[in-house]
Formats: C-alpha cells, sequence, structure tokens
C-alpha cells in the first residue's frame, strides 16, 4: 500500500510537530508495539493489516488526512464515544480519535492541571502540549464533550491551544434528557455543517449510518468468534482492531476487519487457537484503553490467560449497537442517532445498570473464568462504579479483580502479581 521508507519530517514540520520529542516518541511506541504484539505466537494473518496500520500510524494515515484537508476535507478531531462519527461523515468530513493513551510531558500538564487528574486526560493534554500527536494538529475542530468533570475543564484549557467545541451531554436518560440530547444533535448537525461547509442531505445521512454501521458489524463479528473455546484471537489483537477503528479510513477498515472475521470464523470451524483450549477466559471492563494502552491485556496474556472481551469504550460500548437503517428523512435518522447514541453505558450516567447488566450478560456469553474490572487512578466515575459491577460479577457466581492504575509501567511487576495470582485462583 505504500513504501514505507517515506520520510515524513517534512509533512510532521509542516503541522508543527516538535521533531526530536515526536521522533522520540515514535521510537518508544514501536518499542511497546514490538515487545507487546510482535512476540506473540500463532497470530491470525489478518493482522498483518494492523500491524502495518500501527508502522504507519504517523505516517501514511496523517498524509492521507493531509491530502484529504489540501483537497478541501475537514477533520473533525474526538476523545469520546458519544460524537456520532455518522453526522460528521453525512457532512463530508472525517473523525479521527486523539492521541490519549501514554504518559507524556507530565511536567507540562501539572502547571496547568491537578497532579491527581486521570492519566487519559494528562495524556491528551501532555500530547497537546508537547506537541507530538499529528492527529492533534490536523484537526481542524475538536469536539469535546460534557461527561466527566475533568473532560469538561480539560476542554476549556485546550481551548487556549486549539480550536475545540463542546457537546452537552445529560447525565440521565429520562424523556426529557433525550429531548436535551436530540437538540444536541441538532447542533452537531450544524457545526458539521458550517465546519465542513456542505449541507447533510437524507442520502448522505443514510449513508454514513450504513457505512458506520458496518464498521460496527465488522467488529461485531470479530467479538462473537470470541465465545470458542480456544479463541481465535489474542485479546491484544481484539483491543487493537478496535483501537484502530478510531482512526482508519472507514471503507477500508471494515473490509480488513471482515477479512479478518472471515480467518477468525474459519478457525473456530477448524478449533484453532491462539492458547490451548481450557487457558483461561477473562472479561476486562471499565474505563477505556486509547492507543497505546496495551499494559492490562499485556500482562493477562504474558501470564498465560486470554482476554475474550472488553465491557468498555474500546470494545463493546463502541460496537455493540447499531444506528436503525429504517428512516427515510434526515429528522427520523437524527431520532435514531440519538437513540443509540444516549443508549451507551458510560458511568457518567446515573443509574448506570445496563453497563452492569452488560458485563454479567458478556461474561457468561463469552463463558469466562472471570472478570478484571479496570480502572485508572483517579477516575472517581469508573472507580465509584466498581462496587456495583463487582457485587453484580460476585452474584453471577464469577471472581473479580479490581485493578486501578495509570499509564506508568512502574507497578507492571506488582501488578503481573496479582494477576497472577488471580488467575491461579480460578
Ligand atoms: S463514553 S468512558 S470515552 S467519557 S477515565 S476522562 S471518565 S476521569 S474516558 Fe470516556 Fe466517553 Fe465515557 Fe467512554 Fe473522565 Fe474517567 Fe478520565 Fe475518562
Amino acid at each position: 500500500m505504500s513504501d514505507q521508507a517515506v520520510d515524513y519530517h517534512q509533512m510532521w514540520a509542516d503541522l508543527g510537530l516538535d521533531l526530536p520529542t515526536h521522533d522520540a516518541l515514535l521510537g518508544a511506541v514501536g518499542q511497546l508495539f514490538g515487545d507487546a504484539y510482535l512476540t506473540q505466537d500463532n497470530r491470525p494473518a489478518g493482522m498483518d493489516y494492523l500491524n502495518f496500520v500501527m508502522s504507519e500510524v504517523h505516517g501514511l494515515r496523517i498524509k492521507e488526512l493531509d491530502d484529504f484537508r489540501k483537497s478541501g476535507g475537514k477533520v473533525f478531531g474526538t476523545f469520546c464515544l458519544y460524537v456520532p462519527e455518522e453526522i460528521i461523515r453525512a457532512a463530508g468530513g472525517w473523525c479521527v480519535g486523539l492521541c490519549a493513551g501514554a504518559e507524556f510531558a507530565y511536567d507540562q500538564v501539572e502547571q496547568i492541571m491537578p497532579r491527581n487528574t486521570c492519566a487519559l486526560i494528562k495524556s491528551f493534554m501532555g500530547f497537546k502540549l508537547a506537541k507530538v500527536c499529528p492527529y492533534f494538529e490536523s484537526a481542524d475542530l475538536v469536539i469535546g464533550e460534557t461527561t466527566c468533570d475533568g473532560k469538561k475543564k480539560a476542554y476549556e484549557l485546550l481551548g487556549d491551544l486549539h480550536n475545540v467545541w463542546v457537546m452537552e451531554l445529560p447525565q440521565m436518560k429520562r424523556e426529557q434528557d433525550m429531548a436535551a440530547w436530540r437538540a444536541e444533535i441538532v447542533e452537531l448537525v450544524h457545526k458539521a455543517e458550517e465546519t465542513t461547509g456542505n449541507t447533510i442531505t437524507a442520502e448522505s445521512l443514510r449513508a454514513a449510518i450504513i457505512e458506520v454501521n458496518d464498521k460496527r458489524r465488522a467488529l461485531q463479528r470479530i467479538a462473537a468468534a470470541c465465545a470458542a473455546d480456544p479463541a481465535p484471537i489474542s485479546g491484544k489483537d481484539r483491543l487493537l482492531a478496535t483501537q484502530v477503528a478510531f482512526y482508519d479510513d472507514v471503507p477500508r477498515f471494515t473490509q480488513m476487519m471482515n477479512a479478518l472475521a472471515d480467518e477468525l470464523e474459519q478457525r473456530v470451524a477448524s478449533g484453532e487457537g491462539v492458547t490451548p483450549k481450557g487457558a483461561k477466559r477473562i472479561l476486562v471492563t471499565g474505563t477505556p484503553m486509547a492507543l497505546p494502552n496495551w499494559k492490562l491485556h499485556d500482562i493477562i496474556e504474558k501470564a498465560g490467560a486470554v482476554v475474550v472481551g472488553e465491557e468498555m469504550c474500546t470494545g463493546s460500548r463502541y460496537y455493540q449497537d447499531l444506528v436503525s437503517e429504517s428512516a427515510d428523512t434526515v429528522d427520523d435518522m437524527l431520532d435514531d442517532i440519538a437513540a443509540k447514541y444516549l443508549d451507551i453505558n458510560c458511568a457518567c450516567f446515573t443509574p448506570n445498570d445496563g453497563r452492569i447488566e452488560d458485563v454479567v450478560r458478556m461474561a457468561q456469553e463469552l463463558k469466562v473464568d472471570g472478570v478484571i474490572d479496570y480502572s485508572l487512578q483517579f477516575c472517581g466515575l469508573y472507580e465509584m462504579e466498581s462496587h456495583s459491577v463487582e457485587t453484580a460479577v460476585r452474584d453471577a457466581g464469577l471472581p473479580v479483580l479490581k485493578i486501578t492504575t495509570d499509564y506508568s509501567m512502574e507497578d507492571v511487576g506488582q501488578l503481573a502479581t496479582r494477576v497472577e495470582a488471580f488467575l491461579e485462583m480460578l
């Protein structure tokens, strides 16, 4: 697809990246990827595509965004599942996730926000302050959302550095909340149209709904294959597929993930897996794991278990529900989009019973031996909701391990010991 020897430094310089720091970052991520991913045995051949995407994640993909912008296209950066990609695409824009999965420039970050802020927020602010995220620098508009307090206030700080627009998300799911959310979706339509200069039509919105649904359907197929024992793909590889879904070209990604799903279904039919049959099966639930946060999956799988599902925003919450494809008018489609997105079970909602039900249902469907509840340190929402998760999982007869951590590698040894002890007990 591309010549990997291409030198992208001029493009990065034109985007305003800090080149020496960015080179150091790419080296560190490459090493992390090599240690976590390229050491795995018996990976599906379809993972070659995601290896390639990772090798070009700041290269070819950024070049594609650059070419798109030079031809008049607009790129929208997002941090959260609640921003409907369908609307951006229907207006002719492209959506990309922004770098938020690694510890970077915390010294600068802590000058403007408290040290006890969650790693995800500190990370995106660090990437921005250090000028090392080409997705950030390619984004004509960053769309934030009023989910947790930390993000809400961080977007104010980010607004001093970038073009930011914030969506107001209700925190309950009553009728009046749906009405407010529907109105907010209409605001997004106006903002997307104003930014791109294009008008959203029934045809463009319908096409975007189908395109994004197709992407989610491909990820659903990959997830469904993991109900088999042995699992046909590692949790790390499945997590990578979901992480890349936020960045990649939509039709290409869908096509490649359907090819991967075909391969996984063949593996399931012939009983081929990435671990021996009977390996301990784990469901992970909690805060999202933004690229390149592979820390917990790496620890679990290097201890001999396999992660067979993620109840998180870089997992089932991203792909489990689709927007209805039956509407004919823009108004009806916006109703369907509002309904699908308000149905996401983020811990910023109260009550959030849907998430707890999803965790138990997934644990049963995927026939797991145990659940690991993962929270980023200083994330009050998920840490607080942890008690309800634990209670429900135990009531369903399954053991649960609670892990609170951040992006640093300092606690890897200690976490590995806890995970190994948990696996032995299963
Ligand atoms: S829909 S989970 S992506 S808000 S970890 S920044 S909650 S303090 S990421 Fe999230 Fe959207 Fe919800 Fe998903 Fe705050 Fe917690 Fe940090 Fe978090």
